[in-house]
């Protein structure tokens, strides 16, 4: 977390509502971006998001200048014997019956005024488990522990009664920090490695973790029990971890606990850490669940989609059979039908394109996207293709004909009238250019013909480029692009919720 914000929590009024304005947009994305996966991704996960962003949101608005650190464990590692040796007085009871706590004890190290009441409610400590320093029959003295703290006793979270782990969980989700306690015997027990440290990895910073009953192992067995535990922890994906050995009971390294627990309480920052570590760890299972997917549909994409559906419908044959035909044939050239599976088959590479490297889940939507049309667009494209005439232009010889024709009349008539007059050898000459401005003419107007025939062909394509083109845009390519609009605000809003990220 910045300085700067550290900075603010330390002079700002009790409720952190306003102060954390960047917590509340980095909310705002996470909840712009469940909003967006809404149908796309699977509905308990999102349920699970919103309940993240509601916790965070509760916390926010509640007191600020107290920290909330529960104390969790399995059974009998000595929770509730921590807690009592770290307040200095016997306040939740431990025994060796098994199991022993079952709803959360607090201690307060402050006044009962309104604002901790409310924070306890919302933590949903029941009022008789309330304690505080001042209330304490044989008060402790004031400075043992750090004005502000709130410290939670919790049930276990692997006994054999369900309500235990059901509250343990409830208020492990509501805290702002959490101590650890394992013993020698049960510290690589599955259970607490699998539920809770190892999805909490990401929350490293309001995470303690304490090796309880060191009393019970050999002095000199002590250093290498602590290494395993760290071994077993970066295991979890916990870097670097911090490890303390305690005795809760012969009170050994109870003072470093408490030195410790003084730290984080001053330093005030777990409520914003644990929010901030909340948040990130949710942004990036909705990434996970998510995957990527191109922010709008390139248009050689869209390029490719046509040229495929032209192929589909026969348009470079009719184009061909138009550029060979004349010009009456040429308007009985038809396009289409189009080959439905061929249109299918373009229109789901298409759509596998746009959703290559999204997830399943939400690559679904974007090929129903795609996909979802497939029998009206080989419909309006059999509507619209089968209306297309070609154009057969008018035939730009007729001037060449008239004017070959002309000049062999004129030349004909001209060795004509030069025969008469006896000049036989230039009426020959004349005829032979007469002839050859016949064969001159009838070869500029069949080239002519065929130019025309080829531009109609040329046109006819283009008819339908722009045909397939408009048809293909309304019927699959606007309803991806609308899914891939819905992943641009997701990516947006994941963006906005992992923006601190970096200055972790
Ligand atoms: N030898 C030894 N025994 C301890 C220590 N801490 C706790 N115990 C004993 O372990 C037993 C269980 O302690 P609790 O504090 O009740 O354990 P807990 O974790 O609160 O148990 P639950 O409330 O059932 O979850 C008790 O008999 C304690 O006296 C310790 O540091 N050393
Ligand atoms: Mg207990």
């Amino acid at each position: 977390m910045s300085g700067g914000l550290g900075a603010v929590f330390r002079d700002a009024p009790a409720s952190l509502v306003r102060r954390q304005s960047s917590l509340e947009r980095r909310l705002d994305g996470l909840r712009t971006a469940v909003k967006e996966a809404r149908g796309r991704l699977d509905d308990s996960l999102l349920d699970e998001i919103e309940a993240t962003a509601a916790r965070a949101d509760g916390r926010l608005g509640l007191s600020g200048r107290h920290t909330v650190i529960a104390i969790a464990g399995a059974t009998g590692s000595g929770k509730s014997t921590t807690f009592n040796a770290l307040a200095g007085a016997p306040l939740s009871e431990s025994s060796a019956q098994r199991p022993t706590t079952a709803v959360a004890k607090a201690l307060v190290w402050g006044e009962p005024d309104a604002e901790v009441r409310d924070l306890l409610a919302w933590l949903g400590v029941p009022a008789a488990n309330q304690h505080f320093r001042s209330t304490l029959l044989e008060a402790p003295p004031r400075g043992i522990l750090p004005e502000g703290l709130i410290l939670l006793d919790l049930p276990d979270h692997d006994s054999v009664e369900t309500a235990h782990h059901r509250e343990a969980e409830r208020v492990i989700q509501l805290a702002d920090a959490m101590i650890w306690v394992v013993d020698p015997q049960k510290y690589a027990d599955a259970a607490i490695h699998q539920r809770f440290l190892r999805p909490l990895a990401g929350h490293r910073a309001v995470t303690m973790v304490v090796m309880n009953q060191v009393d019970t192992v050999a002095e000199d067995e002590r250093p290498g029990l602590l290494r395993d535990l760290r071994k077993v922890l970066v295991a979890d994906g916990l870097r670097d971890p911090r490890v303390l050995a305690i005795s809760a009971r012969s009170g050994l390294g109870v003072d470093d606990l408490r030195a410790a627990v003084r730290r984080r309480v001053e330093d005030n920052q777990h409520a914003e850490e644990r929010m901030a570590a909340d948040i990130a760890s949710a942004a990036s299972t909705l990434d996970r669940a998510a995957g990527d997917a191109p922010h709008t549909v390139p248009e050689v994409w869209v390029d490719d989609l046509v040229r495929r559906v032209a192929d589909a419908g026969g348009v470079p044959g009719a184009a061909a059979r138009v550029a060979r035909a004349d010009r009456r044939a040429r308007r009985e050239v038809r396009v289409g039908p189009v080959d439905g599976a061929a249109v299918g088959a373009a229109v789901r590479s298409f759509a596998d394109q746009a959703a290559r490297d999204l997830t399943d889940v939400w690559g679904a939507p974007v090929r129903a996207a795609a996909t979802g049309r497939l029998p009206l667009l080989t419909e309006r494209l059999d509507a619209e293709l089968g209306a297309l005439r070609p154009a057969s232009g008018a035939d730009t010889g007729r001037g060449i004909l008239a004017g070959a024709a002309a000049a062999v009349l004129v030349a004909l008539v001209g060795a004509g009238v030069l025969t008469a007059a006896g000049q036989s050898v230039v009426a020959a000459a004349l005829a032979v250019c007469g002839v050859l401005a016949g064969i001159g003419g009838w070869l500029g107007v069949r080239s002519a013909r065929r130019r025309t025939a080829v531009r109609d062909g040329r046109a006819l394509t283009d008819d339908c480029a722009e045909v397939i083109g408009r048809v293909v845009r309304v019927q699959v390519v606007d309803p991806v692009q609308a899914e891939l609009a819905s992943y641009r605000r997701f990516r947006a809003g994941l963006d906005a919720a992992h923006v601190m990220r970096a200055t972790r």
